[in-house]
């Protein structure tokens, strides 16, 4: 290095020791929505915006910086909501550039709701994905799931010509099984973007086979899943746990992933989830689909049914098995989410008696997950104040609200203005984000509160990369995306850049895979920085459907919103009601004498007790009392 390079070298660095680091959410700002960017040493100076001229449009001076815990650092953040002349300008402190183009526009977030839903396309199951529609992500079909075996733990006999259909539904991450209740509440999580957003989503176009169909887009895709959930229904009601190989198949394309697949377990966590789903399913695709709609209900009905009377079938994850457990879901939230699709789709009393026996838990609002679904319950009656009663829909609101204050008081002198404290930094993390922001759009939609729709929106703001580590978490949009997501189909494909539009699991203080990725990326790090943009990194940087369909809901319903002027809207389309389902069973069985009959009955050589409670179902008992199947 001669003299003269040197100079330039230290003259180099002393700007950028000096200069401010800008972070910023990398896709674009919505031109009537709050407006805000990080900036890191930069207290005091003005940051200035401008246009593709070079004209400064705007100045704001950055105020004091406030620590945001996760991001080990402090920040001034610097609100340029002022700015709502649609275009592309750059930010400069003194005359230096810094951080990104910051695109302005009317549909900022429509790009990243099409790339969120379209990935739900790329996960299809047992189906080829052609150019047209799936662009230089065209992909030969892979497990056709018809002829699908059955493992001991369903009951059923396992040999070789007992199979079952279970073709078509996505692929759950960034490994090929299909699992019940994963499916639930990425499915339910869909089905509220559409109900509460009809007018937006009514035309959106993702260009996929059915585009051309008179359904909405997001429907279609949506019934690509519905198709497979409602195969996984047993013949006595109750739901298989799974559809998986015994164990995760190696980083190829779903066509080389020719192992075995099996259902596999048969409980009520996946019966519970099951019958919620189809319940909103049937009212929601009746306008399109009256025969459909009508076997969602009938199938959500008996469901229920099966894991009201099946309460002990909890799901275990049997020895030879090594796919994902979805084990230990909160059996009682699941409960009250399905009575209440249940009770809006039928209005039977069958079920706001169960509702209302099981309300006092209503206190532990909690953030939903695969494994907690009570605001998912909180969701539907909050927003259907026509159908539940005035004290239901209120401590519905009142859990929603718990949460959604807790979320805009953690923005109180915070830096970074993200909802997001140290303990939401665990596997999975973007996708709290993205399901807070879905409280906070049910606070909005309920309130108009601006604060709520602003929480929202940083939140957003934080996935498309106004976080420590200057990341774009959802593949292929912005500047600095994801590039190397635990994804099969990613890794194997031949392209250098991931298929688009997959929200990574994102930092994972506890790195659970340390172990396999040979580097404790967590090690030392603030925990919005414990992340790792390797394909060894399941636990930081896999993808899931339940995590990209909370960060539809969140884009969708923000650009919904702004782009139409309408909050939401639960109205039916259909005229369907489900009030005569034949298999509605009246009353939980109960086998007192006074109410029931009784008698023996001889079967084959032998002489059990038949006992038929008051809502006529009858059971089977020998004559020690060992109840039979
Ligand atoms: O999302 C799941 C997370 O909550 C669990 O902590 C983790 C470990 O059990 O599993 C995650 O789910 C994975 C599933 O088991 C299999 N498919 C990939 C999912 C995302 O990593």
């Amino acid at each position: 290095m001669n003299f003269k390079s040197t100079l330039i070298v230290t003259a180099y660095a002393a700007s950028t020791l000096f200069a401010a680091t800008v972070y910023q959410n990398q896709v674009g700002f919505l031109t009537n929505g709050l407006k805000q960017i990080v900036v890191i040493d930069g207290a005091g100076k003005d940051v200035v915006f401008k246009d593709s001229a070079g004209t400064a449009a705007l100045t704001v001076t950055a105020p004091e910086a406030q620590a945001w815990e996760p991001a080990g650092k402090s920040a001034s953040l610097v609100d340029f909501s002022e700015l709502k002349t649609p275009g592309t300008y750059k930010i400069y402190i003194g005359d230096e550039e810094v951080g990104h183009p910051v695109i302005i526009s009317d549909n900022a977030y429509e790009g990243v709701t099409k790339g969120a839903l379209k990935f739900f396309y790329f996960q299809r199951a047992s189906t080829a994905l052609e150019e047209e529609y799936a662009g230089i992500y065209a992909r030969a079909a892979g497990h056709p799931d018809t002829a699908v075996r059955y493992h001991a733990s369903t009951g059923h006999e396992t040999s070789l010509d007992s199979t079952i259909n279970g073709a078509k539904g996505w692929y759950d991450a960034g490994d090929y099984g299909k699992y019940i209740v994963n499916s639930g509440i990425t499915t339910y999580t869909l089905l509220q973007l559409y109900q509460q957003n009809k007018a937006y989503f009514d035309t959106l176009k993702l260009n996929i086979p059915e585009s051309k169909n008179e359904v909405p887009d997001i429907l279609d895709e949506i019934r690509w899943n519905l198709d497979w959930m409602l195969s996984m229904q047993d013949k006595d009601g109750g739901v298989f746990h799974k559809l998986t190989t015994k164990q995760f198949a190696g980083m190829v394309m779903p066509e080389k992933a020719t192992a075995v697949r099996f259902v596999i377990g048969k409980g009520v966590e996946a019966s519970w989830n099951f019958a919620a789903v189809m319940a909103l399913a049937a009212d929601i695709y009746s306008p399109y689909d009256s025969v459909f709609a009508d076997t969602c209900a009938k199938a959500s009905v008996k469901a229920r049914w099966w894991a009201y009377t099946h309460p002990t079938a909890i799901y275990e994850q049997p020895k030879d098995i090594g796919t994902g457990t979805y084990t230990d879901a909160l059996v009682w939230t699941l409960k009250l989410w399905t009575n209440a699709e249940l009770f809006r789709i039928t209005g039977d009393k069958v079920f706001t008696d169960s509702l209302h026996s099981l309300k006092i838990t209503r206190k532990k609002a909690s953030l939903q997950s695969w494994s907690h679904s009570l605001m998912l319950e909180a969701f539907t009656i909050a927003t259907n104040p026509e159908v539940f009663e005035a004290a239901d829909v209120d401590s519905a609101k009142a859990m929603i609200f718990t949460l959604a204050d807790s979320y805009v008081e953690s923005l109180d002198k915070n830096g970074f203005g993200v909802a997001m404290t140290n303990n939401d930094f665990y596997w999975g993390s973007n996708s709290i984000a993205a399901n807070k922001g879905m409280v906070l759009i049910h606070a909005y939609i309920l309130t108009k509160e601006e604060k709520y729709f602003n929480a929202a929106i940083g939140l957003a703001d934080y996935l498309l990369g106004r976080n420590p580590l200057d990341k774009s978490y959802l593949t292929g949009f912005g500047v600095n995306p994801v590039m190397n997501p635990h994804h099969r189909i990613s890794q194997a494909d031949g392209i250098e850049a991931p298929v688009p539009g997959m929200l990574s699991g994102g930092p994972n203080a506890s790195a659970n895979d340390a172990g396999t990725c040979r580097q404790d990326y967590a090690k030392g790090k603030a925990p919005a920085e414990a992340y790792y943009d390797n394909a060894c990194s399941f636990a930081s940087n896999e993808v899931a459907i339940n995590w990209n369909a909370p960060f539809a809901y969140l884009v969708g319903s923000i650009q919904a919103i702004l782009a139409t002027g309408k909050t939401y809207d639960t109205s039916s389309k259909s005229k369907a009601t489900y009030n005569n389902l034949e298999s509605i069973p009246a009353k939980k069985p109960q086998f007192k004498p006074a109410t029931a009959r009784n008698r023996l009955v001889v079967k084959g050589n032998s002489l059990r007790l038949e006992m038929t409670g008051v809502d006529g179902v009858k059971k089977y008992y020998d004559l020690r009392g060992k109840k039979l199947r």
